[in-house]
């Protein structure tokens, strides 16, 4: 049966290059004219893995802030997880394979995983609105069909709607519809609710500007606010229309760069959001009362959202363990605000979705975000229970009861399978809402610490080790010493290196009291890294 597909693919889609490619952090990423038989092998192996499961699988074609030339493609699980570890291994063997070992491999992976070929398949797929999307997409569908799979095709979806669908069909309905009506209509129905019942919505305004990458989520967010009535404006900008994908726009560009994006004319009193090209990721932005820009980051997002349903969660009376996991790179005000001021636990997990996800899951209610603004809430089975209870249990008091049903809507509000800049847009609309906030009233929550992030090049960034939460380096000797001893020097201060999981370099980042002292702090850390782990080039 291997042979048979791998013969009825390799001569439309035949491995042209020898160059290695790995399943990362977010999938294969690279030019999308290296991507054609990459992406038409995850066909077979979305195939292999949803006979497998007995479920449907996703295949996400994308590559989300990348540059327009670029292009990508992720696996999503039954529950719209991602992919699990094991089988980036996998992945990673399929794509690089030549085209006459290809059946053996496929073979052996069916042989290993005890696969019965016998189970039917189902792929659910779509991609973001990169010209190479389409014809990607097209062999993804061959390698699909190649393996007599049946293939469910969306076509442009933001990334967060295809894992929704996911779990969708995989649950018989229970999480929501799988259609994009169906997806909308949750989100929307939960919004309302949430929000026409405020009175008192003090300097809040319900009108905001999206600068939406020029990207998928353009489209999609247009569909979606014909559902919300008059209760939201969303003013939608950097659609696609004229703009180039990711170009001097999206949540990378303003998140990096620190200023608004092309496409937005910032004035006072604007309230303002970013998503990434797939929408998974979404920062808010604004000119301050000091007439400055000022992000509102993944940090203050997280902030938002534990802060809301820590007194929820208080306010049922309920017992539910409420976490926060962020990443060695959130601001150090912020996990001291989360921790004095809120009172909700944070952990610390190591970069990428992937880790922060599986971290979320320990708790009743997992938050997690990263500082670039990919994030969202979990709910474990008994937590959700109990809340669904406890919003119809007749012995609680009435404001209990109350609690609970709204705890309720807003489970409905969030995408839980992953980030969602369209589902956390609305969920951080509630809490402004409902706090009366306007953006300089969230902004003056906590002063940020200033901080700066730079680069090393060294000869090989693998020889960087760090413990499972990044902030210590176990390797090379001597170089976490270093820091150290560096990190003395200033006060309130913190410094931590890191390989990039997405570029050969390795990440320096530094915070302090003052702009001056992160930037001399994250000098000379270079300096460190660069004598100590084998830069190259010229001496930071
Ligand atoms: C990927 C990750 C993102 C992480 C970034 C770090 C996903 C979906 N994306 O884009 O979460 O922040 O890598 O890049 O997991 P770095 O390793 O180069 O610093
Ligand atoms: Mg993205």
């Amino acid at each position: 049966m291997t042979e048979e597909a791998v013969r009825q693919i390799t001569p439309y889609f035949p491995r042209k290059s020898d160059k290695f490619i790995q399943y990362g952090t977010a999938g294969f990423r690279t030019k999308g004219s290296d991507l054609p038989h990459v992406i038409c092998r995850m066909g077979l192996l979305a195939v292999l893995r949803s006979k497998l499961k007995k479920a449907c699988i996703g295949v996400m074609i994308t590559a989300s802030h990348n540059p327009e030339d670029d292009n990508g493609v992720k696996l999503v699980d039954p529950l719209g997880e991602m992919l699990e570890i094991s089988w980036e291994k996998l992945a990673t063997n399929i794509a690089n394979v030549s085209d006459d070992k290809l059946s053996e491999v496929l073979s052996s992976i069916i042989e290993q995983e005890k696969i019965d070929m016998a189970v039917p398949a189902t792929v659910i797929c779509a991609r973001d609105t990169r010209p190479s999307s389409v014809s990607l997409s097209e062999a993804l569908q061959r390698g699909i069909q190649a393996l007599n799979g049946e293939c469910i095709d969306f076509g442009l979806l933001t990334t967060p709607q295809l894992h929704y669908m996911v779990r969708c069909k995989n649950t018989n309905g229970a999480y929501g519809k799988c259609t994009e009506n169906g997806y909308n209509a949750k989100l929307a129905v939960s919004f309302v609710k949430l929000q026409n019942p405020v009175t008192d919505k003090g300097k809040y305004t319900s009108e905001l500007t999206v600068d939406c990458a020029n990207g998928v989520g353009a489209n999609k967010v247009k569909e979606l606010i014909k559902f919300l009535g008059d209760s939201l404006t969303v003013n939608v900008c950097n659609d696609g229309s004229t703009g180039k994908l990711n170009y001097m726009c999206g949540a990378d560009y303003v998140k990096v760069n620190q200023c608004s994006p092309n496409g937005i004319n910032l004035t006072p009193g604007m309230k303002c959001a970013s998503y990434d090209g797939d929408a998974d990721r979404i920062v808010y932005f604004f000119m301050g009362a000091d007439n400055k820009f000022h992000l509102m980051d993944g940090d203050r997002i997280a902030t938002l959202v534990a802060g809301y349903l820590k007194n929820l969660v208080k306010e049922t009376g309920l017992t539910l363990n409420l976490g926060l996991v962020q990443t060695a790179y959130a601001n150090g005000s912020s996990t001291k605000y989360i921790t004095d001021k809120l009172q909700v636990p944070v952990a610390c997990a190591a970069t990428g979705v992937k880790h922060l996800h599986a971290m979320a899951v320990g708790f009743d209610i997992g938050v997690y975000f990263e500082a670039n603004g990919h994030g969202t809430v979990i709910f474990s089975d008994t937590a959700e229970a109990k809340i669904r209870e406890a919003g119809k249990n007749e012995s609680l008091t009435e404001a209990q009861r109350k609690a609970a049903e709204t705890l309720c809507t807003s489970i409905d509000l969030i995408n839980q399978t992953v980030g969602d800049a369209i589902s956390d847009m609305l969920l951080v609309e509630v809490i402004l809402c409902k706090q009366g906030y306007d953006m300089q009233a969230w902004f003056e929550c906590y002063s940020d610490l200033p901080n700066r992030q730079l680069k090393v090049k060294v000869k090989d960034r693998t020889v960087i080790k760090t413990t499972a939460d990044e902030t210590q380096a176990t390797s090379p000797d001597g170089l976490q010493s270093a820091i150290d001893e560096l990190v003395k020097k200033y006060n309130s201060a913190r410094s931590f290196v890191r390989p990039s999981g997405t570029e050969d370099i390795v990440r320096v980042y530094a915070e302090a009291d003052t702009q001056e002292a992160a930037d001399s702090l994250a000098n000379e850390v270079c300096k460190v890294v660069y004598d100590i782990a084998g830069g190259i080039g010229e001496r930071p």
